[in-house]
């Protein structure tokens, strides 16, 4: 697990420096700490990144570890490990699935791994543990985590499918994923992480999670900030890495950060922040494949999907979270 320097020149080391002293001042209280293990496909669309940041600054979340999922899952690893060293953390990180488990791979680079040579990070990780991981942490601690799966759904296909029993001691799934929006614009567009594992997205489901929350595209596709509105705001410490990955993305995606990841975070910390219907989701693998189906239902339901965000809540809290510099 010992870290590598890509480039140890001191203005880096000084800026690895800074960074983590910029977040001594958050003091964790021990009553309100929140245990998350996070599962990501960090290194193509950089709001995975920033989701990541935000839950390193988080004073109340307590991040157990850290999962990958898609193509060069231990690409994405160190990406993840950039973030984690920059903070001063060491958060065990285990590469998950690199393939589906049904289906074509359509997300087989990490793009933003260009960025790893001007970062310290982790090379060598765990292999082929990454659900074994996962279910051993849940067990650890039954009923307290809340598991966040921000990719494609295969890590949580393995994990519901290899150990029937976790669903039921996982204190809660919350997912960025599916698209519930049924009559507007939106209403057909078939969303990027159901639809990239269809096999591993209906195992999970069905798997009979007490909190099953999926926040879909009908509200992150609200959470938006332009490329240079992003450069103009991030300029709190931890976010120079997330910044150096942003601009791959700005350069080889699209000139925005759609917050998609981080509202999906942000909700456990704050539900309040989205408004949420209570229903079945199905996901459609005939018509137009990797569909969610949202079905409404009473309080007994098991799915939870969210309706509504408070946009400028969302980023005032963003912000006063990670900090302004
Ligand atoms: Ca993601």
């Amino acid at each position: 697990m010992a870290p590598i320097s890509g480039d140890s020149s001191p203005s880096a080391q000084n800026d690895i420096s800074f960074i983590r002293q910029s977040l001594k001042n958050s003091k964790p209280l021990e009553l309100l700490m929140t245990k998350i293990l996070l599962d990501t496909d960090i290194g193509t669309d950089v709001d995975d990144a920033v989701c990541l940041a935000y839950l390193l600054s988080h004073p109340n979340c307590e991040l157990l570890g850290i999962t990958t999922v898609t193509g060069e899952s231990e690409k994405r690893a160190s990406l993840a490990s950039v973030l984690c060293q920059a903070a001063g953390r060491d958060i065990p990180i285990y590469p998950g699935a690199d393939k589906p488990m049904q289906g074509e791979q359509r997300q087989p680079v990490a793009q933003q791994a260009a960025a790893l040579p001007r970062w310290p990070h982790q090379a060598k990780f765990p292999m082929n543990q990454a659900v074994d991981f996962l279910a051993n942490t849940i067990r650890t601690y039954p009923n307290e985590i809340t598991l966040l799966s921000i990719g494609p759904l295969t890590n949580m296909g393995l994990l519901f499918s290899t150990y029937p029993d976790i669903a039921e001691v996982l204190g809660g799934l919350v997912m960025m994923g599916g698209n519930f929006d049924e009559f507007g614009p939106e209403a057909q567009r078939v969303e990027w992480n159901v639809a990239g594992d269809l096999l591993a997205s209906e195992i999970a489901y069905k798997a009979p999670v007490r909190l099953h929350r999926s926040l879909g595209l009908n509200v992150t596709q609200q959470v938006m900030m332009s490329a240079d509105e992003v450069r103009a705001k991030f300029i709190a410490p931890l976010l120079r890495p997330v910044m150096d990955m942003a601009e791959i993305w700005f350069a080889q995606f699209y000139p925005f950060i759609t917050f998609h990841d981080p509202l999906a975070a942000a909700t456990i910390f704050e539900p309040d922040l989205c408004s949420y219907q209570k229903g079945t989701v199905t996901v459609d693998n005939a018509d137009m494949p990797g569909k969610t189906i949202w079905q409404p239902g009473g309080s007994e339901s098991p799915h939870q999907v969210a309706m509504t965000v408070d946009v400028d809540r969302y980023f005032q809290h963003f912000f006063s979270v990670v900090g302004f510099g």
